[in-house]
């Protein structure tokens, strides 16, 4: 599928730091890539309704990652995906009695204008999951050869005891490895989270699905497995070999913790007996009158709008960097106008001559992206034309 126009990344003389971050599995902070390459995979949206500030957060968390990769010398390899048939979607399509496919079309389109809005580096590959039918069923057909799936009704579920001890994937991945989570935690998240675990006859309740059959008013492909539509963890496992596996990173928003990279590192673990990703990085959720902002809840604050009510993008940018990426936040008017009012302060500081304050910069950001810490030393730093130049590569924003 097509990607969008990359923005201008301007070179800055001498090479930044390689980013270490906060790593989910581990709990600890670690370097990712080398300065001669990275692969990056970010989950990205079902496309239903457009561009939250709660999506633009986390896009800007993997952004911000992005350039100081570049900035560090290495070869990014970007892969995104859009979840372009999921339940979420067919319920939407089914109530406004807008055809499935138009409603994706259409949203993944706004997608794409509101990431060219904010200036946020494509992806090599975007990969809808309508495009790789084939190639996820030859996956799920392979996991059942290998045992580590298994049939029930007209649906395969992964089997995630036995995957554990697979023939070539034993010690790869273990429940629990990437979320740290005990089971009745994911019992409950589960549940909320796209799962099934009341299902009668599976072989542990929390198995999540690969390939769900043909049902009546569902769209559904042929397949060497029968006919059906992909599992959700699993499009991820597979669009994400694109970017070569083991992951550097592995990114979304940390609702996506577990099920979902929880199951995309089991099923890869299973399939291509390497390990997902070397990190597991999750950004906080945005809220908005205090739940978060989500599409099923409709509390949200929308990219174009704000545009088109006369917000510059650099200063939705500056706004949602004003908090770190980890952090649950919330977003208000009182953000934006903050971020407003600082950018027109950094516009109106007269730049020296020289680079300095360039280094100190690429320090503090490549410490878990602290933007918030960038921000505050921008605040006081005097101001040099290589800074200005820096704050446009690594943080996106011109001035
Ligand atoms: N298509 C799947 C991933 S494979 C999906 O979760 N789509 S989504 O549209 O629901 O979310 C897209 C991305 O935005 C995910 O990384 C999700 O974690 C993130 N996200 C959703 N809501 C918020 C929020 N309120 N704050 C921060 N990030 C969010
Ligand atoms: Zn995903």
């Amino acid at each position: 599928m097509r990607s969008w126009p990359a923005p201008r990344v301007p070179r800055l003389p001498g090479r930044g730091t390689l980013p270490r971050v906060h790593d989910t599995a581990t709990g600890a902070l670690v370097e990712v890539g080398t300065t001669d390459a990275a692969s990056l995979y970010v989950c990205g949206i079902t496309p239903y309704d457009a561009t939250h500030l709660g999506h633009a957060a986390t896009y800007l968390a993997f952004d911000t990652l992005h350039r100081l990769w570049l900035d560090a010398g290495a070869t990014v390899t970007f892969v995104e995906n859009t979840t372009d048939v999921d339940d979420p979607l067919l319920e939407r399509a089914a109530a406004t009695g807008e055809p499935w496919r138009e409603l994706a079309a259409r949203e993944t389109q706004a997608f794409r204008d509101d990431m060219i809005t904010l200036g946020i580096l494509p992806p090599a590959h975007y990969v809808a999951v309508t495009e790789v039918v084939d190639e996820i069923a030859a996956a799920v057909a392979s996991l059942l050869a290998r045992g580590a799936a298994y049939r029930l009704g007209g649906d395969v579920y992964f089997d995630g005891a036995s995957a554990t001890s697979a023939p070539g994937s034993a010690g790869l991945w273990r429940l629990g490895d990437v979320s740290g989570l005990d089971r009745a935690e994911m019992l409950a998240l589960s549940a909320e989270r796209g799962g099934d675990p009341e299902r009668p006859g599976k072989r542990d309740p929390l198995d999540p699905v690969l390939w769900r059959g043909a049902r009546d008013g569902e769209p559904s492909w042929p397949s060497v497995i029968g006919a059906g539509r992909p599992g959700w963890h699993i499009e991820c496992s597979v669009i994400a070999r694109r970017a070569g596996l083991p992951l550097s990173v592995v990114g979304g928003g940390r609702d996506l913790t577990f099920p979902h990279h929880e199951y995309s590192a089991g099923h890869t673990a299973a399939l291509d007996r390497v390990h997902y990703a070397r990190a597991y990085v999750h950004a906080g959720l945005v809220s908005y009158a205090g739940q978060k902002m989500s599409k099923s809840l409709g509390n949200l604050v929308l990219v174009s709008p704000l545009v088109d009510a006369g917000h510059e993008p650099a200063a939705i940018r500056l706004a949602l960097l004003a908090g770190h990426y980890r952090w649950d936040r919330e977003w208000t008017d009182a953000v934006l106008a903050t971020a407003e009012r600082r950018l027109a302060r950094w516009r109106a500081t007269p730049l020296g001559v020289g680079d300095a304050g360039v280094t100190e910069l690429r320090a503090i950001l490549a410490e878990d992206l602290d933007t918030p810490g960038a921000i505050a030393f921008l605040d006081a730093a005097p101001w040099t034309r290589g800074l200005a130049e820096a704050v446009d590569a690594l943080l996106g924003i011109r001035l």
